[in-house]
């Protein structure tokens, strides 16, 4: 019999998703499985309506990249109509995804990633004032971790643990695991910028609503431009959003990105985080101009982690398939002609060994049939990792100036060889270099917009649809977990068809028909797990693809049917909710 880790659900992400893991004799993975258990509905909910509102509805696909959601809906309505945007409208929507990258990265380094390498529990036997000190190895100018604030950081966290919900939020994580690296006096300042990140990501996030109304799911854009008229004319809005700009900047180059260089400092003797990296095809699409001619993200596709070749990226050879996917039609279809028909199988019943090493019956993923409700997304039939690490990859290989020197700086910093990039520490790395490169270089938008605006107030460029006329358009781009698309076809003036291929749809995708591993599931095997009990290499790895599995299902049950119970014992959570 095998000995199956379940993994159910993943917490600390956005969505429900459950990893089943077939472990050797020294609990190594051998095979895994990514599922996800839940289902939504939005490609199918568009269809039938006017065009002009699918921005609107599709932004609902999810509540932490609503933004991304909402360009790529209005943009591949743009698309197909033959829309140029005015070039305010363009560098209004840049800096609406700068401020959505710089929130993204931090609340995920922090508050969803951060307890996976920082032992909280640790940080209570520090002292303040090394720690202080040791500080300055890390950034010139570090943030939050005067000897002062650091021991009334340890105080607050005491006083939470000794209360009656215990450590609260930090309940639960695997404290004094053996894979944890960071001495007390890291963990305190980790600690300490976790707390602030909390303030920083408020901050991050009014950014956004200065011009998209509000946050998440800002409202103003629109087919042919943007309506944010008076702020983008209003030079103390615009002033409002250089401040928080610089503040939030200003707390990924001191805080964020230090102590990822920490990080990678201590971890890099850590086996189970060197690994993490199946899938060595990137892909990545440009994204954020910042100017008439430049974009901070780069075009192509690296196969096999070799950056000294970029292919082009030929959009055609985008398909879909349904083979390990609740979904009929099991053929890779081009998302133009994609099908979303739910065929839901459900689980099976399985004898396995659980992690204690007592056999067990239990529900199981049909792993020889179909065992998700994400789809497997295919580059010419291959499997590709998208995201941070496949920006910072593609970048590099793209020769991107901004990109390059980011990595380069990050790599010198650290001592790191480039190899150490495909892993899972190197991927959460690739998260900092690339919020470094908004936080770094997202002015450049502001300022071309600031100049643009002393000789050009255009927001909205003209149009007409045309209702005996055939439409097909497409948004394809770059938003905070990666490569994210969307195929419109627009008849009788409304929509046809529409489909969405999204980041974590790319990472986190079953097997194909070719049993060909997606990225989560690829990264996981020969992964060596400590305690088959705490199977923390298996969440760090999961986690640090950021993973949205709102985003990557988009379908819901529009009947309301119950697709599955979920038990969630209270005190066991040990929280107060
Ligand atoms: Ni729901 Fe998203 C991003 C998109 S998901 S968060 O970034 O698109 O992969
Ligand atoms: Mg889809």
């Amino acid at each position: 019999m095998t000995k199956r880790i379940i993994v159910d659900p993943i917490t600390r992400i956005e969505g429900h998703l459950r990893i089943e893991v077939i472990v050797d004799e020294n609990n190594v993975i051998t095979d895994a499985y990514s599922s996800s258990t839940l289902w939504r509905g939005l490609e199918v909910i568009v269809k039938n309506r006017d065009p002009r509102d699918v921005g609107f509805m599709v932004q609902r696909i999810c509540g932490v990249c609503t933004y991304s959601h909402y360009k790529a809906g209005i943009t591949a309505v743009e698309d197909a109509l033959g829309i140029k945007i005015p070039f305010n409208a363009e560098m209004v929507r840049s800096l609406m995804n700068v401020s959505l990258v710089l929130h993204d990265h931090l609340v995920h380094f922090y508050h969803l990633h951060g307890l996976d390498w920082c032992d909280i529990t640790s940080a209570l036997q520090a002292d303040p004032k090394k720690a202080s000190e040791l500080a300055f190895k890390y950034s010139k100018n570090p943030l939050a971790t005067g000897a002062d604030e650091l021991a009334n950081v340890q105080e607050r966290v005491k006083k939470f643990a000794s209360a009656k919900q215990g450590l609260g939020p930090f309940a639960n994580a695997y404290w004094g695991h053996k894979t944890y690296r960071f001495s007390p006096e890291q963990n305190l300042i980790v600690l300490s910028h976790y707390l602030k990140a909390l303030e920083v990501q408020r901050v991050a996030a009014k950014m956004m609503a200065i011009f998209g109304a509000k946050q998440p799911h800002p409202q103003s854009l629109t087919v042919g431009g943007v309506t944010c008229v008076a702020d983008i004319l209003d030079p103390s809005r615009l002033g409002d959003w250089l401040t928080q700009y610089k503040e939030v900047a200003d707390f990924v180059n001191r805080a964020y990105y230090a102590d990822v260089v920490m990080a990678a400092e201590v971890y890099k003797n850590e086996p189970s985080v060197l690994k993490g990296c199946g899938v060595r095809n990137f892909l990545c699409h440009a994204e954020i101009p910042i100017n008439r001619s430049e974009t901070l993200y780069s075009t192509g596709i690296v196969r096999n982690g070799d950056i000294s070749k970029l292919l082009d990226l030929d959009e055609n050879l985008i398909t879909e398939e349904a083979t390990h996917s609740w979904y009929k039609n099991d053929k890779p279809l081009h998302p133009y002609d994609g099908q979303t028909e739910p065929n839901y199988t459900g689980f099976v019943d399985k004898d396995t060994i659980g992690p204690d090493g007592n056999p067990i019956h239990t529900k199981a993923l049909d792993t020889d049939g179909k065992y998700s409700w994400i789809k497997s997304p295919r580059y010419n039939g291959e499997p590709m990792e998208v995201g941070p690490l496949a920006a910072v990859v593609v970048g590099l290989a793209a020769k991107n100036p901004r990109i390059t020197k980011i990595a380069t700086q990050f790599l010198k910093d650290t001592g790191l060889p480039l190899e150490a990039l495909f892993s899972t520490l190197g991927r959460t790395a690739a998260r900092a270099i690339e919020c470094k490169l908004s936080a770094d270089y997202g002015i450049e938008a502001f300022n071309s917009l600031v100049e643009n605006l002393k000789s050009d107030q255009t927001t909205c460029a003209p149009y007409s649809i045309d209702n005996k006329k055939e439409y097909k358009g497409r948004y394809i781009g770059n938003v905070p977990r990666g490569t994210l698309s969307h195929w419109v076809r627009i008849k009788d003036g409304v929509v046809s068809n529409y489909q969405a291929v999204v980041p974590s749809t790319w990472n986190a995708g079953p097997k194909d028909s070719k049993k060909q591993m997606g990225p989560y599931e690829a990264s996981l095997v020969g992964t060596k797990i400590q305690n088959l009990t705490q199977p923390l290499e298996i969440i760090r790895t999961i986690h640090s693809f950021d993973p949205c599995i709102a985003c990557a299902v988009h379908l819901m049950d529009t009947k309301g049917n119950e697709i599955s119970q979920y038990k969630i014992d209270p005190i066991a959570m040990n929280c107060n909710i």
